[in-house]
């Protein structure tokens, strides 16, 4: 079984702590054929939020002894992620920007989202300096509360502009609907993105398929994929 989360902005206690422990659970797990994470999982910007290092340092725990291989698809919020990381030296898990993973005879295209987006000229700007894999590896040589100072100001400002403003919104789904139709013509069999904070389940008529796991503190979805036969199930948790 292949388990998706995303966008899980762990600074809510609670559903921190649910996602942690199906983490937790999934991870050692020998029926785990893989943990996808679509981005934005730990939220550096808002760190600074109570609880935030005891959940980080639950989520690096879980990463670090993981026994099922993870794909780490990094968000717009996942600044120094790369590095952080590799100092858990655990070669089951890798990073990306974006993906296609192979599975089965079928090719998932994977990307967080916001690299869809040229909405605002700050955030051009934050894509331009900061939302590389150069960038990503160069950010440990700063001080980490440097970089959560810059990531939250550059971050921030999008997201409040998105949160704030339905026609930017609309901009936005509009434009991963778009971004999913155009991977299904180039012919891959599946699209996995985040960043929306919409849940998504769509199929083409020829069975591609598009996924998004939404806001996790609010939609407590992830999908469980079994691969052959193929099977999705989308999967909520309960808030109690
Ligand atoms: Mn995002």
């Amino acid at each position: 079984m292949i388990y998706v989360f995303g966008d899980s902005h762990l600074w809510h206690e609670f559903e921190a702590r649910q996602l942690l422990k199906l983490l937790q659970q999934f991870s050692s797990d020998p029926k785990t054929d893989r943990i996808i994470l679509m981005g934005d999982m730990l939220d550096v910007c808002v760190s600074g939020q109570k609880g935030w290092l005891t959940q980080f340092q639950a989520f690096f725990n879980i990463l670090k002894h993981t026994k099922v291989p993870l794909t780490y698809i990094l968000g717009n919020r996942d600044f120094g992620a790369p590095s952080l990381i590799k100092q858990l030296d655990n070669p089951l898990i890798e990073c990306h920007m974006s993906h296609t993973l192979k599975i089965g005879s079928k090719e998932i295209y994977l990307t967080h989202g916001d690299i869809i987006l040229t909405s605002t000229r700050k955030y051009k700007w934050f894509r331009a300096f900061l939302r590389n894999s150069f960038m990503d590896s160069l950010i440990h040589c700063f001080p980490y509360s440097i970089v959560r100072l810059i990531a939250r100001y550059l971050s921030l400002h999008s997201y409040k502009a998105h949160r704030m403003n339905p026609k930017l919104r609309a901009y936005a789904l509009n434009a991963f609907s778009k971004f999913v139709q155009k991977k299904w013509t180039e012919g891959f069999d599946g699209v996995i993105l985040g960043h929306t904070h919409t849940p998504a389940y769509d199929e083409s008529p020829s069975d591609q398929f598009y996924l998004n796991c939404g806001f996790w503190p609010n939609d407590k979805l992830y999908y469980a994929i079994q691969p052959e036969p193929w099977h999705i199930e989308a999967c909520y948790v309960s808030s109690t």
